[in-house]
């Protein structure tokens, strides 16, 4: 495999970057460009056992890049399994892409997205699944996320499903020994007991799946946003939850004329909140445009906070806006409570658990509103013990199983034959396979690090 080369620390001015070298001529390539400032240049890095660093200098032609260190991972005990060298030179645009032309120059291949981990996967470092952990650990935004991202990477998929296929290849041997030798005195296959072993296994998946869309949630954020007539206090409570100045806030009615978007973090759940435009019919044509992208927010959102101000009484403007919302997703806010609550709470009971006394204004009454998207995201249900899943390819694989699963123990209602259902198992073990990536095509794998960036 040739070697390849990539910039691997995020690009812009930083105190350290990484050029990182993968590959059989990693370390003689490195020797290439690197001037030792003990020693001589040549093959400096070559006679480095793996761990050992090196301080010295990247020379490219005639040029002095800059001080690096060079440090060396021998194969198969590196990141990628293959012999390593990453060069750490000071973070900045120039100076990295610098030292990657050298690299490049001297014979190795600029990385394909994703490719270190790709090739980690080829050489055994890590199965499929936990290759795909590697990149939710990357952007993990919250503790939690990353608690679980970190699990996944440890192999949590891998040794839950190894322990469902152990279940299934036990099924399996049960059923060919009574293939195999029907003539011989060996009990008949108790088919109950086989339902309910398959019954035992779809349950375990389900746990897994059921915790998926509350992992997505923690992962990518809630599409949020602050909805209600002008005045009622939707940019204030934008500033308040973002700790910032971003909107607006005046007592002019139509002060916030545009969609203003935040991500801000509540509790361990990424918001992505945006401030809209009060919703009022209006003839500032401005201000109009601000009320149309509202309603587009509004469609699009997961979440929506339906602002009203608790210090008048609901008016026909709330009540009518409130109609046209989807109320599974809404999330009643009575703001100004420190002035008053004089809306009839009543009038709103259809929310019952969903409404938040607030005052955007004073910073009250934000941690019962952390608790009701909590609620809504599943969070209280959560169980990160289960949470193994972290895409929709290893959800689909789950899901595939289950159905599979699932259409055993309804074929066996009808009397289907055990060769039937051993062929079924069988099927169900190839997904299995396929998730790991113990048995999967190339272009799944390709697809896979497609989405991984450069240098990862
Ligand atoms: N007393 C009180 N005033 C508030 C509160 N929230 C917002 N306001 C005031 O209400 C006015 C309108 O606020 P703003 O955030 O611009 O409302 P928006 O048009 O819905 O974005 C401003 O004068 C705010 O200071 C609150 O919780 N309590
Ligand atoms: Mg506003």
């Amino acid at each position: 495999m040739s070697t390849i080369a990539a910039i691997s620390t995020a690009q812009g001015a930083g105190g350290i970057g990484v050029i990182r070298i993968s590959g059989e001529d990693s370390v003689k390539i490195a020797d290439k460009i690197f001037v030792p400032f003990v020693g001589e240049k040549g093959k400096c890095l070559q006679n480095l056992s793996g761990y050992r660093a090196k301080y010295g200098r990247v020379l490219h032609g005639n040029d002095l890049i800059d001080d690096v260190i060079a440090l060396v991972f021998r194969a198969p005990h590196s990141y990628t399994g293959e012999d390593v060298v990453e060069i750490s030179c000071h973070g900045g645009l120039y100076i990295t892409k610098r030292v990657l032309r050298a690299v490049l120059e001297s014979g190795a291949a600029l990385a394909e997205p994703g490719e270190f981990t790709k090739r980690a996967f080829l050489n055994g470092k890590m199965d499929l699944s936990q290759a795909e952990a590697v990149m939710d650990l990357i952007s993990a935004r919250g503790k939690r996320a990353n608690q679980i991202a970190f699990g996944m990477r440890e192999g949590k998929l891998s040794g839950k499903i190894a322990k469902i296929k152990e279940e299934l290849v036990e099924i399996l041997a049960g059923l060919s020994v009574w293939a195999d030798y029907p003539e011989e005195d060996i009990p008949q296959v108790d088919e109950n007991m086989l339902k309910n072993s398959i019954k035992k296994i779809c349950k375990k998946l389900h746990a897994m799946i059921d915790n998926y869309d509350t992992f997505k949630c923690i992962k990518e954020g809630i599409k949020t946003a602050i909805v209600g007539r002008p005045n009622v206090g939707k940019s204030t409570l934008m500033n308040c939850l973002s700790d910032s100045q971003k909107s607006i806030v005046t007592d002019i009615p139509g002060t916030t004329r545009d969609a203003i978007e935040e991500t801000v973090m509540i509790g361990d759940i990424p918001v992505l909140l945006v401030d809209t435009a009060g919703i009022r019919d209006t003839l500032d044509k401005v201000e109009k445009i601000g009320v149309e992208k509202a309603r587009k927010y509004i469609d699009e959102s997961e979440i929506i906070l339906f602002m009203i101000d608790a210090s008048s009484a609901l008016c026909d403007e709330d009540r009518e806006l409130l109609d046209k919302l989807d109320k599974s997703k809404t999330i009643i806010i009575l703001n100004k409570c420190d002035i008053a609550v004089k809306v009839d709470v009543q009038e709103l009971s259809t929310f019952k658990n969903r409404i938040v006394e607030l005052s955007a204004l004073k910073g009250q009454g934000i941690e019962k509103l952390k608790e009701i998207i909590e609620n809504i995201v599943g969070l209280s249900n959560f169980e990160p013990s289960d949470t193994v899943v972290c895409n929709e390819r290893q959800l689909l694989a789950l899901k595939k199983a289950v159905k599979i699963l699932k259409e055993i123990i309804n074929q066996m209602n009808f009397g289907i034959t055990l060769d039937a259902v051993t062929v079924l198992i069988q099927d169900t073990l190839s997904v299995f396979m396929e998730l790991t990536g113990e048995n999967v095509s190339e272009a799944v794998v390709n697809k896979v690090f497609s989405k991984f960036c450069v240098g990862k």
